[in-house]
């Protein structure tokens, strides 16, 4: 359903902050927020609390969206930065449950806007309600912030505001953008042990690549990691420094062309033009959260440009 006229004009109403955050219609007629900082700007939409476009002043765009994403509510935004909360892959306890949350599904609403002196952003909220009770039965509020600044943050914070315990794992899943994949190195990840999720195994069966670490293959993987990655994108003239906060783990994943051409909202080429490097808590490792308590965790993402 294309939101009204009057659902944009009563955002902007609310909400718009001059020359920092405004509100239009986006692809598939999603609601938008456009955030702007100097010369950079974020683009975001309320289906999912997902940003679609990062780019900083001076550089490319540095977020990955599939030109066969549906954009449509219940159906994760293939690009972008989804959140895989409350739950990262597969449901632990039932399979038919959708891979890597709800969040990422739902329509959020808008709970506020800012600018001062660090940046521009506007704070969405999830709430449960009977729709998300088919999925988990708790209760919960969420809230995310997203603030353009000199990098790009995105903040995600959730209470248990029910009567029982609850656990979750979760994962900001970013897609960069390159030229071509095939040219970018993590350094931070060469030598460094990680489980494999193509070859699952046994903690003492951790693999370890030799440097320098570079994408030539399909990818799926989680390091426990939790200081920053940088990507150096020599060939884009860019350096991309991802970090999570609260973080302990880094997937990193890419579906070569064999996977690619198997999923149905990718071009067949489309592995060549991204890499999905994403900070979570992953399974088994888990946050409990007792009734009342919260839990916080963030991803930052910077970019500087190689060009002297
Ligand atoms: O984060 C890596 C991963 O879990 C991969 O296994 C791959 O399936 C990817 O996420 C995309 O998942 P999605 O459910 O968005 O198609």
């Amino acid at each position: 359903m294309h939101p009204s006229s009057e659902m944009i004009e009563s955002l902007n109403a609310d909400f718009a902050k001059a020359e920092a955050v405004s509100f239009d219609v986006g692809p598939q007629g999603l609601i938008v927020a456009t955030l702007a900082w100097g010369d950079s700007s974020a683009r975001v939409a309320l289906l999912g609390a997902t940003v679609l476009s990062y780019v900083p002043a001076g550089v490319p765009e540095t977020l990955f969206l599939s030109g066969k994403s549906e954009f449509l509510a219940g159906k994760p935004i293939r690009g972008g930065i989804p959140l895989c909360w409350p739950w990262f892959g597969a449901h632990p306890g039932d399979a038919r449950l959708p891979r890597h949350g709800f969040f990422r599904l739902f329509e959020w609403k808008v709970a506020g806007t800012e600018r001062d002196s660090r940046g521009s952003s506007m704070t969405l909220s999830l709430s449960a309600s009977d729709e998300s009770k088919k999925f988990w039965p708790y209760d919960f509020e969420a809230l995310c912030r997203i603030t353009l600044g000199r990098t790009l943050k995105v903040d995600v914070s959730v209470v248990n505001s029910g009567q029982s315990s609850f656990s979750l794992t979760c994962a900001f899943h970013p897609y960069f953008r390159f030229g071509d994949v095939r040219g970018v190195e993590i350094p931070v990840l060469a030598g460094m042990a990680y489980d494999d999720f193509l070859a699952p195994g046994s903690p003492s069966e951790r693999k370890v690549d030799a440097a320098p670490f570079a994408i030539s293959k399909e990818v799926d993987r989680a390091y426990a990691h939790d200081g920053a990655a940088v990507m150096e994108d020599r060939a884009g003239k860019r350096r991309i420094i991802v970090s999570g906060s609260s973080m302990e783990s880094f997937v990193v994943w890419n579906p070569w062309e064999k996977k690619c051409a198997a999923i149905a909202d990718l071009e067949k080429d489309d592995f060549l033009e991204f890499l999905c490097v994403e900070p979570g808590i992953i399974p088994p490792s888990a946050r409990e959260l007792r009734p009342g308590a919260s839990f916080e965790a963030g991803i930052a993402i910077e970019v500087a440009s190689l060009e002297e």
